[in-house]
């Protein structure tokens, strides 16, 4: 079966909640809807959600370069040469979510061939996750409002809270506001998004370690290189590298330099060809990792989930899957729906899910 298009939509849709970190906010989902198409009729399609605070990647970016490089590149290849495929995108630096996007929608094709979901022919480890919600920086009774309410009404009991803010205070007020409204029973982690100094980190590290705290992510730059060593030799918890290891090789840098001892994947920018080779790195290496979150909407979450509950070691921790419930609506014809603080992989073929047509009519862009 061989690819005959490579197709890019963009679309908006407003978050009724925006998420606020320390590098960054987003108000609305600017994402670009990929559907590769193929000679024998079979679409597989995966979403390309620009993060430009990030890796530098726009909505126009993501269509550009699937238009002007990927697409003519592509097109023509066996569904299932992913060494090929990869081999072609890989000449092209950068560009995480574009890349990622058309890796996945390959993923879906083959799992409609084969009539097998995308997370069976992965691993096919579990049948669901739980999920790990992120708050994003408010007040802390306000913060401490939604870890309860998704408590209650999800079942949700484990939270990453976002900090790296200034004062440092304010986010040590939030991480203990919202271990008084859940007690113990909740699993709390932070991200700073490398907001802090890794002295500003190691001092805030004091106190979150007596909240009991389980992993702490970005709390400072990876280029602050003497600092963040000394910061992750001496936490307490596992030390997430997320937006500063994002390629195989910055996996391993980060893992031999110290600085990190944990790996945040994100199939949003590595799709699951790449995290694949993340995730058997990390365990070769004795990594542990955590499924993160790219601010994904409801396709997005799906990857996650399929790739996160396809293994042992990426479905052990909870994974980041709940932050598309503050989006004012989504593409899927099937809402995914959160039950008992878990989410289940969709059991059918390849990705397992369908773009409802008419909502993608009323929030693309290029119409
Ligand atoms: C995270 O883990 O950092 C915030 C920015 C981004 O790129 O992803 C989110 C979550
Ligand atoms: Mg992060």
């Amino acid at each position: 079966m061989k690819i005959t298009a490579i197709e890019t939509v963009p679309y908006a849709i407003p978050y009724t909640k925006p998420l606020r970190f320390a590098s960054g906010a987003v108000h609305t989902a600017e994402h670009v809807l990929v559907r590769v198409h193929t000679d024998e009729g079979l679409t597989g399609v995966a979403d390309a959600p620009p993060r430009p605070f990030t890796y530098g990647e726009t909505q126009a970016s993501v269509i550009g370069v699937i238009e002007k490089v990927f697409g003519p590149q592509l097109v023509g290849l066996d569904v299932l040469a992913r060494e090929r495929v990869h081999g072609l995108l890989h000449r092209t630096v950068g560009n995480p979510a574009a890349k990622s996007a058309i890796d996945m929608a390959l993923w879906d094709v083959v799992g409609q061939a084969l009539g097998q979901p995308a997370s069976r022919l992965l691993g096919g480890y579990t049948d669901r996750m739980r999920v790990s919600h992120m708050l994003g920086f408010d007040s802390p009774p306000r913060m401490a409002d939604e870890a309860e309410r998704m408590r209650d009404t999800y079942g949700i009991t484990v939270f990453k809270i976002k900090v790296g803010r200034h004062p440092v205070r304010d986010d040590l007020d939030v991480c203990r506001a919202v271990r008084e409204a859940l007690g113990d029973a909740a699993e709390l982690y932070v991200d700073g998004n490398r907001g802090w100094t890794p002295s500003e980190a190691a001092a805030a590290l004091r106190e979150l370690d007596a909240l009991g705290i389980t992993l702490a992510e970005e709390l400072c730059p990876a280029d602050d290189v003497l600092g963040r060593r000394r910061l992750v030799r001496d936490c307490p918890v596992p030390f997430v590298a997320d937006e500063s290891a994002t390629t195989p090789a910055e996996v391993t840098r980060s893992l031999l330099d110290g600085a990190a001892t944990a790996i945040s994947i994100k199939t949003a920018r590595t799709g699951f060809t790449q995290s694949q080779r993340v995730l058997f790195q990390c365990e070769g290496m004795g990594a542990e990792v955590v499924m993160g979150n790219q601010i994904d909407g409801q396709l997005g979450t799906v990857c996650t989930l399929a790739f996160g509950a396809a293994h042992a070691a990426s479905s052990r921790r909870a994974g980041e899957l709940s932050n598309y419930l503050d989006m004012s609506d989504d593409l899927l014809t099937a809402p995914l729906r959160i039950s008992g603080g878990t989410l289940a992989v969709p059991g059918l073929p390849g990705l397992g899910v369908a773009v409802d047509e008419d909502k993608l009519g009323r929030y693309r862009q290029d119409q």
